[in-house]
């Protein structure tokens, strides 16, 4: 086993070190990943690679790949996935986590299982120092500027499709280089820039919507409560456990909001996302708390998210948990005691 010293030190040597006699690697995503999580992964994959060509190295995912966006990253920039159901942890030697930690919650892995690797920029958990290798950076914008940094240190070429994933999942990480943003994203940033491809990068994030995207946008607004600075929406069911965090995203930019909390039921599962733009309130602490005893999640700084198993509950029961989840975000960020307004209700008092 390394010492935490030599991963401080040259953590891509490190970990080439704990790979080399390994003939069938697994990389394991975070549940419903997104770009930051597949743009590490696939830069974990060259890096194996490079390292001996002829292995075997799959990147696998819980969940599913929601967001169009998310889907043409895939297509246009080559990156293949498997569904976590469509393999077995035996037929791996070494196994690694990316962007996610060991009981987080928002990955497949058995409980049981320890990935001997993991590298990601969420706060460290206690569970990931029983792994051999972790590099866990929490100041990080994103895990893409970890790989980045991999990928420098054993000078292995970065192509235009790879710049173009590590480039995107940078940018959504940080909301478009505006949140959580370090020196050390900043020198990735100009790394990877000149080798993007501009063209391919606006593709994917432009993608075709089927009309039901325009429809949750709908239900979003119509379903906003406005409690001061804090809105809660409830988006009812979903096709697709991305769409709260994209809804959260888009509800943040309204004047004088501090904060969103928007849920959804994806299958039996309440999935739920938490924005703010204040900063030094840790919005992944937040979700931890709101959900203590219901469920799980964590995230960062300005954006979190979490879940909460439904599976055998009545609809009624179901609500009493979105109230209760709701009631607690509301009670921490101190509107406890504010009746809320719908916004819709003001539609015909501010055409402003
Ligand atoms: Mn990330």
């Amino acid at each position: 086993m390394n010492s935490n010293q030599d991963i401080v030190e040259h953590p891509a040597r490190t970990l080439l070190d704990l790979a080399s006699g390994k003939r069938s690697i697994l990389i394991v995503c975070h549940n419903n990943p997104d770009p930051d999580a597949m743009a590490a992964a696939q830069a974990l994959k060259v890096i194996f690679f490079a390292q001996k060509p002829k292995r075997k190295v799959v990147i696998v995912y819980g969940g599913i790949v929601g967001r169009a966006e998310n889907r043409q990253m895939l297509r246009r920039l080559k990156i293949e996935m498997t569904s976590i159901k469509d393999i077995s942890f035996r037929d791996f030697s070494l196994v690694c986590l990316i962007d996610s930690q060991p009981h987080t919650g928002n990955n497949d892995i058995p409980r049981a299982v320890y990935p001997q690797v993991v590298i990601d920029h969420h706060p460290l958990n206690a569970a990931t120092k029983k792994c051999d290798f972790y590099d866990v950076r929490p100041g990080y914008g994103s895990s893409s500027t970890i790989l980045t940094e991999y990928l420098r240190e054993l000078e292995i070429p970065v192509d235009k499709r790879l710049a173009t994933a590590l480039f995107y999942g940078m940018k959504t990480d940080t909301g478009g280089f505006s949140r959580s943003v370090t020196k050390a994203d900043l020198e990735t940033f100009n790394f990877l820039a000149p080798r993007v491809a501009p063209r391919t990068l606006a593709a994917i994030e432009n993608p075709p919507v089927p009309k039901g995207y325009y429809l949750k946008y709908v239900d979003a607004i119509e379903s906003c409560v406005v409690y001061q600075n804090v809105i809660v929406t409830d988006l009812g069911k979903i096709g697709n456990p991305d769409i709260p965090a994209e809804m959260a995203d888009f509800l943040l930019r309204m004047e004088a909001i501090r904060w969103v909390l928007a849920m959804g039921e994806y299958r039996d599962e309440l999935i739920l996302s938490v924005r703010t733009s204040r900063r030094g309130w840790w919005a992944g602490k937040i979700a931890l708390r709101i959900l203590r005893g219901l469920g799980t999640g964590g995230g960062h700084e300005r954006a979190a998210g979490g879940k909460v198993a439904l599976a055998g509950m009545s609809p009624e029961e179901r609500k009493v948990i979105r109230d209760r989840v709701a009631e607690r975000l509301l009670k921490v960020v101190g509107v406890g005691d504010v009746t809320g307004k719908p916004l819709f209700a003001s539609r015909n008092q501010e055409q402003s």
